[in-house]
């Protein structure tokens, strides 16, 4: 694993680092976008007082916080970056490839560094069955991960393309504290609210950093924690156009065979291009309220 000079000397200071995950870069957002995206998202750590630290697999090395030119290379669409669950570390490592991190490995890799603090837009979850096919068994790893590693994980909930209420469940069983940010609902991605609330709620940075050190201080376990905060109002979907995307992007998928680590991505890439944009505007409008939360809570955290 390779710590990055900037980000190894704010951890050597206990001073604020934020760790920023690949995939939503390389799979989640088109060529060109997401560039600016990496860029801003770094911009906003920074403008809130922390240090950024975006992960990902480069010629089989483990990186945490990159350089201007391996940012270009994790977003350009020629370099075919891998989609790297954790349990795709030990593989692409060995065999040198490049490759984006989710928010499972991008957590266990900040954990590994010491970085407790990771600002993304969504969580994985548990995937919906299409009724028309058996059970698909399709729970992202993301839920695990974050069952057994030491990290919070700022984001905007899960999309409405899983099954909210199953990933809720599975939040509760596997111990996973789950705090709303401002909001006593589970937001839902695209969607400030859905039908579900939150058991816990905060109204401040220093509020969050006071559960996340407890959480991980003083409560037995191991387990990360999620701090669910809503898209900005301004660039909430539609719900007529929410749903109608959701659906055909439902058919898509079963039309079209998609499976295992492929199907976010081409849901995704479905919204975007069927919402005119819009879509794209909300998950980088997320993502980036996401990371200065983030930011936010990492100084109040290493401020205690
Ligand atoms: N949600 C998004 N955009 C994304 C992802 C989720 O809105 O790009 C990515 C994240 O990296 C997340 C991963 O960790 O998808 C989950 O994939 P899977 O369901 O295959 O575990
Ligand atoms: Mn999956």
């Amino acid at each position: 694993m390779i710590i990055a000079g900037e980000v190894a000397e704010a951890l050597a200071d206990g001073r604020a680092v934020v760790a920023l995950e690949s995939t939503l870069l390389a799979h989640g957002l088109p060529a060109g976008r997401n560039r600016d995206v990496a860029r801003r998202l770094e911009a906003a750590v920074r403008a809130a007082g922390a240090v950024p630290a975006t992960i990902a697999v480069l010629g089989g090395q483990a990186r945490i916080g990159l350089s201007e030119a391996e940012l270009d290379r994790v977003c350009d669409p020629d370099a075919d970056l891998v989609k790297l669950s954790r349990r795709d570390l030990g593989p692409a490592m060995a065999l040198g490839r490049d490759g984006a991190t989710t928010v499972a490995s991008t957590a266990a890799l900040a954990a590994a560094a010491g970085v407790r603090v990771f600002g993304t837009g969504g969580l994985g979850g548990v995937h919906l069955n299409d009724p028309r096919t058996v059970a698909s068994w399709d729970v992202s790893a993301d839920l695990d991960v974050l069952a057994g590693t030491p990290v919070l994980v700022v984001c905007s909930g899960v999309k409405s393309i899983l099954d909210i209420a199953a990933t809720v469940e599975v939040l509760e069983t596997r111990s996973v504290p789950v705090i709303g940010y401002r909001t006593d609902s589970f937001p839902a991605f695209y969607r400030r609210v859905s039908a579900f609330d939150v058991p816990w709620r905060v109204d401040t940075p220093a509020q969050a950093a006071a559960v996340v050190a407890v959480h991980f201080g003083q409560v037995p376990g191991n387990s990360g924690a999620l701090l669910v905060n809503p898209v900005p109002v301004e660039h909430e979907l539609d719900v007529a156009l929410h749903d109608r995307l959701l659906a055909e992007g439902m058919d898509l998928i079963s039309q079209r065979g998609v499976r295992g680590r492929d199907v976010t991505p081409v849901l995704l890439e479905h919204f975007h291009n069927g919402s005119g944009g819009a879509s794209l505007d909300a998950n980088e409008a997320l993502v980036l309220d996401n990371a200065k939360v983030a930011a936010e809570v990492a100084v109040e955290l290493a401020r205690r």
